[in-house]
């Protein structure tokens, strides 16, 4: 696959070397396209949605709710209105973790994590544990990145509420059995809660086939703009899930003495929303289309299975786990080089990566490390960006030798 001149930020020198990008997982640059959507949109169409009757806001409001259908059926959601549109993953869990966690949770009643998780399927979960009182239990990980399943099995109780478990990892790159977690949450008649922010811009998703009940999308990793992103949830949670924030949009009727709230999916999009970005949302889904998300899933399993023969090779690298099904992100550390000199040192060669503990501490302390290096791929990358980065880590050996 050859689409790198489809990014324009792609083509630039950085130090004077030409810029490998390996930071996807972090946020993946963005087609020309979609950078045009927005500019068209706010040079022709723009005016605020579901208030004007004139033409300008008209067609804003059909762009923004067309946006809705088409991330629906990407996403091959039943409804339309099981789309509500957030700022990313983050704030859909602590939507979450707010309104559904808040209304039906009580004291003693518990939720299951695993020690995988971003801080942002964590977190949200430990405010409301200090609101009511809720526990977290942990599925453990092997040392080979994967979730024990026997493990998480054993930790269903009759007070087991929700399970909120991330679809791929942004360190391991592990791909989780969803399916088949979901399944075994609902024979305990647990709802479950996928965090999608890193599997959606590199496998199909298939909410209606995963059966999961909520699931969690980050435009900005998949060629999106920033600030826009989709929680799906199924509509029987929604429908009794009260609003999470308040204010314009979200009501039917306004008075000091009773206020009620408008329908699904507007119940819960309280404000002007991100209307552009809503549509550059679409647009980057359009560009994923175009291609189709096979092709995008086998390009990444190429220059996953070329990066990871190619770093095997360095003496001294160490891969952080290795599971068996897995998308385009790579975590290790080099010798015992700190992984912020290795990351400077490589961008001094032009090439991007994350350094640090990558919002997942308990996964990096589970790891027996402080922090580490990551390489994560998107559709842009090729094998000479792999070499890049190979060459690259001989700098660093010979410069802290
Ligand atoms: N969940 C996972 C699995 C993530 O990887 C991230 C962001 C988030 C949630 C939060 O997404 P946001 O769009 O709401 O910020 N992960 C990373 C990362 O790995 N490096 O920078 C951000």
């Amino acid at each position: 696959m050859n689409c790198k001149n489809d990014f324009p930020i792609l083509t630039q020198l950085i130090h004077g070397k030409p810029l490998v990008y390996l930071d996807s997982a972090a946020s993946s640059q963005k087609p020309k396209s979609v950078i045009d959507a927005l500019s068209h949109y706010y040079q022709h169409d723009h005016a605020n949605i579901h208030r004007g009757v004139y033409e300008l806001s008209e067609r804003a409001t059909k762009a923004y709710e067309q946006a809705r259908s088409h991330i629906q059926h990407f996403i091959h959601a039943a409804h339309a209105h099981e789309i509500i549109f957030v700022r990313g993953t983050t704030e859909a869990i602590n939507l979450v973790a707010q309104s559904y966690g808040r209304s039906q949770f009580k004291a003693g009643d518990e939720i299951i994590l695993s020690a995988m998780e971003h801080h942002s399927n964590i977190v949200p979960w430990q405010l409301l544990a200090n609101q009511c009182g809720i526990t977290l239990k942990v599925v453990p990980v092997s040392d080979e990145g994967e979730l024990d399943l026997t493990a998480y099995e054993k930790l269903f109780s009759p007070a087991t509420k929700m399970v909120a478990i991330i679809h791929a990892s942004n360190v391991l790159g592990t791909l989780n059995p969803i399916k088949e977690m979901v399944k075994i949450a609902h024979a305990h008649d647990v709802p479950f809660l996928v965090d999608g922010a890193q599997a959606f811009p590199h496998v199909s998703v298939d909410v209606q086939d995963l059966d999961c009940d909520f699931y969690t999308i980050s435009a900005h990793k998949a060629y999106g703009p920033t600030g826009i992103g989709a929680l799906y949830g199924k509509t029987a949670y929604l429908e009794k899930m009260p609003p999470y924030q308040g204010g314009g949009d979200m009501i039917e009727r306004v008075s000091f003495s009773e206020t009620t709230y408008a329908k699904l999916p507007h119940k819960f999009e309280a404000g002007t929303p991100s209307i552009a970005d809503v549509i550059g949302f679409s647009a980057s889904i359009s560009y994923l289309e175009k291609i189709t998300m096979q092709k995008v899933s086998a390009h990444e399993q190429e220059l996953l299975s070329y990066a990871l023969s190619q770093l095997k090779a360095i003496p001294g690298l160490r891969l952080m786990g290795m599971p068996k099904e897995r998308i385009g992100v790579i975590s290790f550390v080099l010798d015992d080089i700190h992984p912020h000199d290795i990351g400077t040192v490589l961008d001094h060669e032009g090439i991007a990566v994350r350094a640090g503990h990558h919002c997942a501490m308990p996964l990096i302390e589970r790891f027996g490390i402080p922090a580490c290096v990551r390489a994560s791929f998107g559709i842009y990358n090729s094998c000479e960006d792999i070499d890049a980065l190979v060459s690259g880590l001989y700098t660093v050996k010979r410069l802290f030798a």
